[in-house]
């Protein structure tokens, strides 16, 4: 599971980012900070099943922390976007076929409204502009990749289009699928983009993280807008709160659980000012929004499941007798065998079959999964 980050520059891409991978990037004030795409694993937070069993889990690929299990994911942030990317404007179009190889989107936009189109500081800019502007240099990219397609023998349309789409995770089925919905029999120029219009909406799943809403004058307000206009989820955040939290966190000054902040040691004024200023977003908010986002994201929008596999069945332990040892993110559709290739290739190889350890029985191997199942591979 991959997600992309993407939206206009200088809206707080990289650190949305940071606050969920603490990789080191360059964050700035100013446009196009960003040249090269940072990559990073970050968390989606489930309930560990621990509780349920009466057990204590002993996480190899997914850590715990108070009963919340952390199954990771990639996430790639690219360059800004500004207004005819897809024709090579700003710094082009190649981060977008960077941003596209993600499993599903999340668009950051300023809603502070504090930074123009260029990502130039300005009072009163609607960000609804980026958002059109995101769609619209989404779908004239993927038109012109699917412009490309040329009839040749051998392959009928579909074939041809796919083709030019592999490395964007979007199957022949889809494309196929795509074809049919808008009655194409040849590529057009009204065809390619009824087809990419298709393909966006069905293969890359997008959340808008409204940012910088600690500098917004009434967020919700703005937020709320928003979603009576375009067809996206939109969320709330302050990154560089989160960020904030993370970074105290990572210093050992403070510990952040369920939404609460505690000090640990004695902080100095300056750190003292920057931690009750995130208080007050959390009041007045609840939380900083980037977890729910990016939660919100794989497990209802995606609607990814999460999936726990071991060895042993009765213990719920692994070879080496860890308890509930690791935890994946898997695609709804997702078979056992599939999950069976995310453990190690060779498991799919001699895959003969898995067992829901809670029920005990042997799971349909033609059926998905279910969120949260435990799972024994049989080889
Ligand atoms: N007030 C406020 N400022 C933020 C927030 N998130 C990011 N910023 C600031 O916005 C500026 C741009 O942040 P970046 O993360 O570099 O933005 P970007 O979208 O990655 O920018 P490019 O890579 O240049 O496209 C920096 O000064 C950040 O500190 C936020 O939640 N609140
Ligand atoms: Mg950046």
């Amino acid at each position: 599971m991959k997600i992309g980050i993407i939206g206009r520059t200088n809206v707080g891409k990289s650190t949305f980012f940071k606050a969920i991978t603490m990789e080191e990037v360059e964050i700035e004030d100013r446009p196009f900070t960003t040249i090269e795409p940072n990559r990073g694993i970050a968390y989606v937070r489930v309930e560990c099943p621990e509780k349920e069993f009466g057990t204590k889990c002993q996480p190899h690929n997914s850590p715990c922390i108070d009963g919340e299990r952390l199954v990771p994911l990639e996430v790639i942030d690219v360059a800004g976007l500004i207004q005819g990317a897809s024709s090579g404007k700003g710094l082009g179009n190649k981060f977008l076929s960077e941003a596209m190889e993600a499993d599903a989107l999340i668009q950051v936009i300023d809603i502070s409204g504090k930074t123009d189109a260029g990502g130039n500081k300005t009072s009163d800019y609607d960000p609804a502009n980026d958002v059109r502007m995101v769609d619209s240099e989404m779908r004239i990219w993927l038109k012109n990749v699917i412009m490309r397609a040329k009839a040749k023998s051998g392959l009928d349309l579909s074939q041809e289009i796919q083709k030019n789409l592999s490395g964007l995770g979007i199957s022949l089925e889809r494309v196929r699928e795509a074809v049919k919905a808008v009655r194409a029999d040849s590529v057009s120029d009204s065809s390619a983009e009824a087809i990419a219009d298709y393909i966006l909406k069905t293969t890359k799943p997008m959340i808008v993280a409204c940012n910088k809403m600690d500098a917004s004058d009434d967020a919700d307000r703005a937020v709320e807008r928003l979603r009576s206009s375009f067809p996206y989820e939109f969320m709330p955040c302050s990154a560089a709160a989160e960020l904030t939290i993370k970074e105290a966190e990572r210093h050992g000054f403070i510990s952040y659980r369920k939404g609460k902040i505690e000090r640990v040691k004695k902080l100095t004024p300056e750190q003292e000012r920057a931690i009750r200023i995130v208080e007050n977003i959390i009041k007045a908010h609840g939380s900083t929004g980037v977890q729910e986002i990016l939660n919100r994201l794989v497990l209802s929008i995606k609607k990814c499941k999460v999936v726990f596999t071991v060895q042993d069945e009765k213990n719920l332990s692994d070879a080496n007798g860890r308890v509930l040892p690791d935890a994946y993110i898997v695609d709804q559709m997702a078979t056992p065998k599939d999950v069976a290739e995310l453990v190690h290739s060779d498991f799919a190889k001699a895959y003969k079959g898995a067992i829901d350890c809670r029920t005990g029985l042997k799971v349909k191997n033609d059926e998905p999964v279910k969120n949260g199942q435990i799972l024994k591979i049989l080889i």
